[in-house]
């Protein structure tokens, strides 16, 4: 059952961090669920800027990977005319919302997040404070917009838990429905993607290896040589889903192949069930260049463009500024910052 009300206007907000090399991961479990939301909703991409400083990012590089998001956007099939695509620090009502809330999450809630414990790692003295209160920015990227919905993977269901629990304690704290419980919208084809090296480990821009990542840069030939290098078993394909369970490398290779496909997983696994890696490897290759080739190319060309593309981010930036300035006024007056 839906707790949203019907008063508040249904919008979706989703962001990705502008922190370079966007990968197929981002693209099939996050950017590609994004395009069919416009049709439902009033809908808001962030670059999401602000996160990406909570770990070091070369000043010299931030706008261009700024850009490198918002062409990924457009490419992937967002419509800047229909939805607002805009960067996060150029709404400065993201960061005064965030103090508010930081004054409303407890200490207890943030300790408890599963990310930053992954993160931080064996260094949790030594990581920037940002980086332990950003899921309260990203309660308060939501908030801001008083978004209803908002689209999440497996890894971002905890912070909007924490979102949750914040709009419930602030509701409570000071006015009923001022904000409206944000509601995940659960991406049923949004699947995890994994290392193509160690497939116990996610796709990620951090991984050293270039070769467990597929790049929404990388040319044909390059897709083709870390397709053939994927990790795999020695044993074929098994002849069921429970045996594949034990398997993560075959598991992840089609996986990829079904959400590229748009197919559900066990018709792609049936095409391959006992079948040799090879024969999955050389389709798979086929599927993801016809899948990202598009998008690559169509990049390539929005990125040689950048004023167009900061005119983009702009002009959404201001458009996002309406909505969260005066959400902004309206928060002052109820905590009497007024
Ligand atoms: N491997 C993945 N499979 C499915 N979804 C993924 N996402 C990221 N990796 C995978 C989703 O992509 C969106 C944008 O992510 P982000 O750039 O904001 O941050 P992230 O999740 O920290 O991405 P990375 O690639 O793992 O970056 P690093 O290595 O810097 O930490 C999010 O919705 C995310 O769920």
């Amino acid at each position: 059952m839906s707790n949203v009300k019907t008063n508040f206007t249904k919008r979706v907000l989703s962001g990705v961090q502008p922190t370079g090399g966007l990968h197929l991961g981002n693209y099939l479990g996050a950017i590609k669920n994004f395009v069919p939301l416009q049709e439902k909703y009033e809908s808001l991409f962030c670059v999401v800027d602000l996160h990406a400083i909570t770990t070091w990012q070369d000043p010299g590089d931030l706008t261009q990977k700024k850009c490198e998001v918002a062409a990924a956007f457009i490419a992937s099939g967002i419509d800047p005319n229909r939805s607002i695509i805009f960067n996060q620090s150029s709404v400065p009502e993201h960061t005064q919302l965030s103090w508010v809330l930081n004054c409303v999450a407890r200490m207890g809630w943030l300790n408890r997040m599963t990310q930053f414990k992954d993160k931080a790692g064996k260094n949790k003295e030594k990581v920037s404070v940002g980086l332990f209160s950003y899921p309260v920015l990203m309660a308060a990227d939501i908030l801001i917009y008083k978004a209803t919905h908002v689209p999440v993977g497996e890894d971002q269901k905890q912070h909007l838990e924490l979102a949750r629990d914040i709009v419930l304690k602030f509701n409570n704290d000071f006015k009923k429905e001022f904000f409206p419980l944000p509601e995940p919208i659960i991406l049923k084809k949004a699947a995890r993607i994994m290392s193509l090296r160690d497939a116990t480990k996610k796709m990620s821009k951090s991984d050293t290896s270039e070769f467990s990542r597929i790049s929404l840069m990388d040319s044909n030939d390059e897709i083709d040589k870390k397709i053939k290098k994927a990790k795999t078993d020695a044993l074929p394909i098994p002849s069921s889903i429970e045996l594949l369970e034990s398997m993560p490398e075959a598991k992840n290779l089609i996986t990829i192949y079904s959400a590229c496909e748009d197919e559900d997983f066990e018709i792609s696994f049936d095409k391959y069930r006992e079948k040799n890696f090879s024969e999955l490897k050389v389709d798979l290759t086929e599927v993801l260049i016809n899948k990202i080739g598009p998008i690559r190319d169509e990049m390539k060309k929005l990125i040689s463009d950048k004023k167009y593309l900061l005119g983009i981010l702009n002009n959404g930036s201001e458009k996002a500024k309406n909505i969260a300035s005066h959400v902004l006024k309206e928060v002052y007056d109820v905590t009497g910052l007024n």
